[in-house]
């Protein structure tokens, strides 16, 4: 395919408050996914020196940021987030342009942010420990929150904007200096990020952006040993060779990965409420989320009824770029994310599934610009096979049926993951049932598989996270550390384990 260089812009790491290039001068292109042929932005590839600068500046920047109060460090948060109010067309259109979602959905990851920076600012003002009695008589214990110290993020292309500021204002806020790894697939933003907070007030040092493939500047910055924290969205796969790496040197690791989400269709759902929320929840960025819903799971009864519906939805769906504000299914962002979609479709048929919808690349016309897979169906699945066990990060949905709320449970818990369920009925003891049943950290009822709101926690069980929640007032535990302290005004040595008549260890 030739290539066009369309108001290309070049774009630098940022260190220390000054915007320089990697010290191998080497650089990488960002493409646009709606039109593959654009090359948007030039930025440095980073690696170990790179993050060898970038710590070097957080280091220094921690002394001073960790003793301001968390009240005038929110502060500052939500100041980053009016700016980001004020500036959110032009952000959206950064980001549609770079990751290929339409401005309508790029606006929704820009509130997103936004709404974490309000959020987070508040909790400045509670950024509370416990006080507590003692088991001994005059004598009190409290706790109080501090920071951990460099925290390194490594964010993802699918939600630049959002998982950016879900991940670093709770970091700031708790007083961590922050070196942020952008997505090389939505770099810009993240430079558009660092502009704003800037911008904001915040102190050179305190936030450091590296650019570069996860290979190089994201496993150097996992594997310095001045890092006291990783954060990273991703793959599974990524996610367990950073767990191991941090593992190996102590460093404290937040991983947020992917899922195999499933919507569970009871026999007195809604149907119609259902079949548009499995359209949209499976389809929309062409299932290029973690929350995507990837398995619906359709009690027997009203199986017929429900696809019907679905197959009506999906059928009139529009696949087409970002540029355009009416596709429901925009390109998928890469060549190598088209094959590896195509590849599970194709394994899926030879297993036994059947292309009940889509099932091929779209071409002609805006196609040919760009990556799009018609949206999938594929029914005649079992749980274990590999279409019903990976994340395809892709507009594919597996369909099972089931007999009944057990049944369907027992397919719903059979996935290796455990992020985001739903389940469709108006029963609503069998609502409640599901809260407890499915294996996943964040449910819904009667609602898509997406849709967290910054101010809840958010993560996943089994192979979709480990460490802790990293929204909500969790993100507060994620990103300090917990102090403890005892005071005695008995005005004698006392020690619970001291026994009654032996006062002496
Ligand atoms: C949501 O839609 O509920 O990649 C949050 C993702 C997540 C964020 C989604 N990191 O889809």
């Amino acid at each position: 395919m030739l290539v066009k260089e369309v108001m290309t812009d070049y774009f630098k790491n940022y260190i220390n408050g000054k915007w320089v290039d990697s010290v191998s001068g080497e650089t990488f292109n960002s493409i646009n996914p709606s039109d593959v042929t654009e090359i948007i932005g030039i930025f440095p590839r980073s690696g170990k020196h790179d993050v060898d600068l970038a710590v070097k500046s957080a280091l220094p920047a921690f002394v001073e940021w960790k003793i301001m109060s968390p009240v005038e460090r929110g502060n500052i948060i939500l100041k980053a987030g009016r700016i980001m109010e004020e500036r959110k067309h032009e952000l959206a259109s950064v980001i549609s342009r770079e990751n290929g979602k339409t401005i309508k959905s790029a606006l929704g990851d820009v509130q997103s942010g936004i709404d974490m920076a309000s959020f987070i600012a508040g909790e400045g003002r509670r950024w509370y420990g416990k006080t507590s009695h003692s088991a001994l008589k005059k004598r009190f214990a409290m706790t109080k929150r501090y920071p951990i110290g460099v925290v390194g993020i490594i964010t993802s292309w699918n939600f630049p904007m959002a998982i950016a500021c879900w991940k670093t204002f709770p970091a700031l806020l708790c007083g961590n200096t922050v070196i942020l790894k952008s997505e090389e697939n939505t770099p810009e933003t993240a430079v558009y990020f660092i502009k704003i907070l800037e911008e904001a007030g915040l102190p050179a040092g305190v936030v450091n952006l590296i650019h570069g493939p996860g290979p190089e500047a994201g496993e150097a910055l996992v594997l310095h040993p001045d890092i006291s924290m990783i954060s990273f969205t991703g793959s599974s796969s990524t996610g367990k060779t950073i767990g191991r790496n941090c593992a190996g040197r102590l460093a404290k690791v937040s991983l947020e990965l992917g899922g195999k989400n499933a919507v569970i269709v009871m026999d007195d759902a809604d149907l119609d409420l259902a079949a548009d929320s499995v359209a949209c929840g499976a389809f929309s960025l062409s299932g290029q989320r973690c929350t995507a819903t990837s398995r619906v799971i359709i009690h027997d009864s009203v199986y017929d009824s429900f696809m019907e519906k679905l197959l009506e939805r999906v059928g009139k769906l529009k696949a087409g770029p970002g540029t355009d504000d009416t596709s429901d299914v925009t390109p998928l962002i890469s060549r190598r994310q088209l094959d590896r979609v195509l590849g599970y479709i194709e394994r899926a048929q030879k297993a036994g599934g059947k292309i009940i919808a889509g099932g091929g690349q779209l071409s002609g016309g805006v196609y040919d610009k760009g990556y799009y897979i018609s949206p999938t169906i594929i029914s005649d699945v079992s749980t274990e096979m590999e279409i019903s066990r990976d994340e395809v990060f892709g507009p594919v949905l597996v369909v099972f049926r089931a007999g009944s709320y057990e049944d369907a449970v027992k397919i719903h818990n059979a996935s290796p993951y455990g992020l985001s369920a739903s389940l469709f009925t108006k029963d609503v003891n069998k609502s409640f049932s599901f809260f407890d049943d499915a294996e996943a950290g964040v449910c819904y009822i009667n609602a898509p598989t997406f849709g967290s709101e910054p101010h809840l926690p958010f993560g996943g069980v089994k192979s979709s996270g480990i460490g802790y929640r990293e929204s909500g007032w969790a993100a507060i535990e994620a990103f300090s550390e917990v102090k403890t302290l005892y005071v005695d005004y008995s005005a004698k040595i006392q020690n619970v384990q001291f026994v009654e008549d032996k006062k002496e260890i």
